[in-house]
């Protein structure tokens, strides 16, 4: 039933290119027939000899084969696609890809996760990274965010000490790709700006469905400069059109083994059927006047700017529409940098962006051997690019000429610098005027209101989610010490979190604190995210003898709406309907897991089979127990009487429905039913 392209019919379009062409070295000798196959030796059973330049090239370039992997977001998938305005942004900023409504600009994206080394599981409780490289007509602009939008520190020079604190611990190497271990939360209790990014990390955000399905922040506050040199603070969101959803903890654990690339599987697959992630890009933009006119300041990348205070703008949309041909030319030596920005885009003063400019650079050197990176495919600007660098490892390009300098007469003064009004660069004249000092402003200095402002925005349901991954983490931490500091911590955030907790550690529960703020901001929810089934993947479990005109108009109107049914049944091959007709089975109960999917649909068949019957209940079981649509057509039912299922919310039974089809839609659309009894 999938229809994306087949592995044989890829093979073949991807050798198709090669065909014919003959095996030469890097150096373009032909390689004779014997030279790939056997060393050369002094004598059929004597030593290899020096002068085999071929075994070297090939040996050594194996043996290079693997650059060090980003020391964090090593885990990442990557796709390109275009980026269009939907109405000129000339009031606020002169970025040429932001004025031109029928100009679509090229855009690679890179999402990933943070701790996890370039082989963990996909779906490690984490933050994701969601970095765009726009290759517009003035240059590149990297906007190079993440999933939440504030981050643990307010100062880059903490960094190094965050990042040693969540990596697997150094004496032993665990845990892999997870934030549940001593120093993470040491770190945490002795850091406590990291208050509100953890609320964030211990909520339904770091466990995305897809990356389709969650937002991305540009996180810092930058500027907006328009033609006129006036600025504008602004930040940055792309809104998935799918809306934001999240798995559950139990499922994305049971996912890290089942298929721990699923996240990029999903991507992947989406984009070879056509089906294209779209994100709308928003902008949150304050006048420069209005710099101090909050409770919080602006330049502290602990804080959001609540939606309903600072609404978001949406101004385009990005479209990701082709897959990478190579993962490691593109998605691997992609370099990113929040420091490639293009006129109309400048920064503040947020001490984590300041730092950050510098880093970027200098991991690529390390990372990409060199200062050439610009000149990999991946990471060069469509536009022309020259100046006066030269050499260093790994240089492509051929400079002609003795000219290598600035000023000059003997080339008439090329590569020559442009004025701002011919498009050069030039940075905001902000006026600073300060002492050399090491110190954190005071406005920097509330670590918990906002942190409270999320709890309060959170359902029921997403409250006691968060309540479960602190429990979960801390429960895995060692030194009760630490525990009972978060405990402490938290209880500045909420009584009811830091008490419950505390009782699902078997710590002393902090006494209550007078906490003060009320407000709340709906946008935060993801109970208030669009709800779409569109591309919501259904698996039908079926055997032999199932009634196919009862389920076959119900398979019609799942696809009319853009769900994607894959069959499972016990054995791969096809099942055969009451009237003969033969459907083809995508998984069997052994290939399969409920985990991987949105919802499940029972659609009977095999009835005399006891073993197909226990396999099914194990599935849709799974199915239930973690909040998922479940639809059953007639004898399915009584798979769900036998699991007691269903009266619950969230299961829907033909004989019960007046209108299955739609009911069964309504049910995957509310994504999970967190009203559901589950033990
Ligand atoms: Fe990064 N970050 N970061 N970061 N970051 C890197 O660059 C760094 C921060 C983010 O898919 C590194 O090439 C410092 C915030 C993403 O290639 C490195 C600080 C946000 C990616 C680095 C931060 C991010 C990176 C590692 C504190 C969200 C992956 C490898 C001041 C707004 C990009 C590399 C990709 C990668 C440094 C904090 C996002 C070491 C010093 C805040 C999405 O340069």
């Amino acid at each position: 039933m999938k229809s994306h392209n087949s592995k044989k019919e890829q093979l073949e379009q991807f050798t198709k290119d090669d065909r014919g062409k003959k095996m030469t070295t890097n150096q373009g000798v032909k390689v004779h027939e014997d030279e790939d196959e056997f060393s050369l030796k002094a004598g059929e059973r004597g030593p290899t000899l020096m002068e085999d330049f071929h075994f070297r090239e090939k040996m050594t370039h194996f043996d290079h084969e693997r650059i060090p992997e980003r020391i964090v977001h090593a885990r990442g998938f990557a796709a390109h696609g275009e980026f269009q305005v939907y109405d000129s942004m000339k009031e606020f900023t002169k970025a040429d890809f932001l004025q031109d409504p029928s100009k679509k600009t090229p855009v690679f994206v890179r999402f990933s996760t943070v701790a996890g080394s370039k082989g963990s599981g996909e779906l490690a409780r984490d933050a994701r990274g969601f970095a765009t490289k726009f290759y517009t007509e003035e240059g590149n602009y990297d906007l190079v965010g993440n999933n939440i939008p504030v981050f643990f520190i307010q100062d880059a020079m903490k960094f190094p000490d965050l990042i040693h604190a969540v990596k697997p611990e150094p004496h032993n190497e665990m845990p892999q790709a997870a934030s549940a271990h001593d120093t993470f939360w040491d770190f945490v209790a002795n850091n406590q700006e990291s208050a509100h990014m953890v609320m964030w990390t211990m909520s339904d955000r770091a466990i995305p469905r897809s990356f389709r399905m969650m937002e991305g922040f540009g996180v810092h506050t930058f500027r907006f400069i328009n033609a006129e040199g006036k600025s504008h603070f602004v930040k940055f969101h792309w809104k998935p059109v799918l809306g934001t959803h999240s798995v559950v903890w139990d499922e994305a654990q049971k996912l890290n083994g089942k298929d721990p690339d699923f996240h990029r599987r999903d991507l992947w697959e989406s984009i070879e059927n056509g089906e294209y992630p779209e994100y709308e890009l928003g902008v949150q933009m304050i006048p420069e006047k209005d710099e101090f006119s909050f409770d919080f300041d602006i330049l502290d990348p602990t804080k959001l700017w609540p939606e309903e205070d600072v609404p978001v703008k949406i101004i385009g949309k990005m479209t990701l529409n082709r897959n990478v041909d190579n993962v490691f030319a593109e998605t691997e030596q992609v370099a990113f940098h929040p420091g490639h920005v293009v006129p109309g885009i400048d920064f503040t003063n947020d001490p984590l962006l300041q730092g950050r400019l510098f880093s970027y650079t200098d991991t690529q050197l390390i990372r990409l051997g060199g200062p050439n990176f610009h000149e990999l495919p991946i990471n060069r600007p469509v536009c022309p690019f020259h100046n006066n660098q030269r050499d260093g490892y790994g240089r492509q390009t051929i400079n002609q000429g003795p000219v290598s300098y600035h000023k000059n007469s003997l080339a008439q003064n090329t590569p020559e610098p442009s004025t701002e009004a011919e498009g050069g660069y030039k940075h905001y004249e902000e006026k600073v005027d300060g002492h050399e000092i090491r110190a954190r402003s005071e406005s920097f200095k509330d670590h918990f209101s906002q942190a409270t402002l999320f709890w309060n925005s959170m359902s029921d349901a997403e409250k006691q989610h968060i309540i479960n991954a602190f429990s979960f983490e801390l429960g895995k931490v060692e030194s009760e010490s630490v525990q009972k500091q978060v405990v402490e911590m938290f209880s500045n955030v909420s009584t009811e979190l830091a008490q419950q907790v505390a009782e699902a550690i078997g710590v002393e529960p902090p006494v209550s604190k007078d906490i003060k703020v009320t407000k709340s901001s709906p946008a935060l929810s993801q109970e208030n995210t669009v709800k779409s089934v569109v591309t919501r993947k259904v698996a039908i479990i079926m055997g032999n003898g199932f009634d196919e005109t009862e389920v076959q108009p119900v398979l019609e109107n799942l696809k009319k709406q853009g769900i994607k049914l894959e069959l499972i049944s016990d054995q791969l091959g096809s099942v055969k309907s009451k009237k003969g007709e033969l459907y083809q089975v995508d998984h069997t109960f052994l290939t399969a897991d409920s985990v991987l999917f949105d919802a499940v649909l029972v659609a009977g068949g095999n009835e005399e089979k006891k073993d197909f019957y226990k396999k099914a209940i194990y599935f849709v079981h799974e199915a239930y127990s973690h909040f998922k649509p479940i639809g059953a057509i007639n004898v399915g039912e009584d798979l769900l009487n036998v699991a007691d299922m269903k009266d619950s919310p969230g299961v829907v039974l033909s004989g019960n429905s007046s209108d299955f089809s739609k009911e069964f839609i309504d049910a995957i659309a509310v994504h999970r039913h967190w009203d559901r009894h589950v033990v």
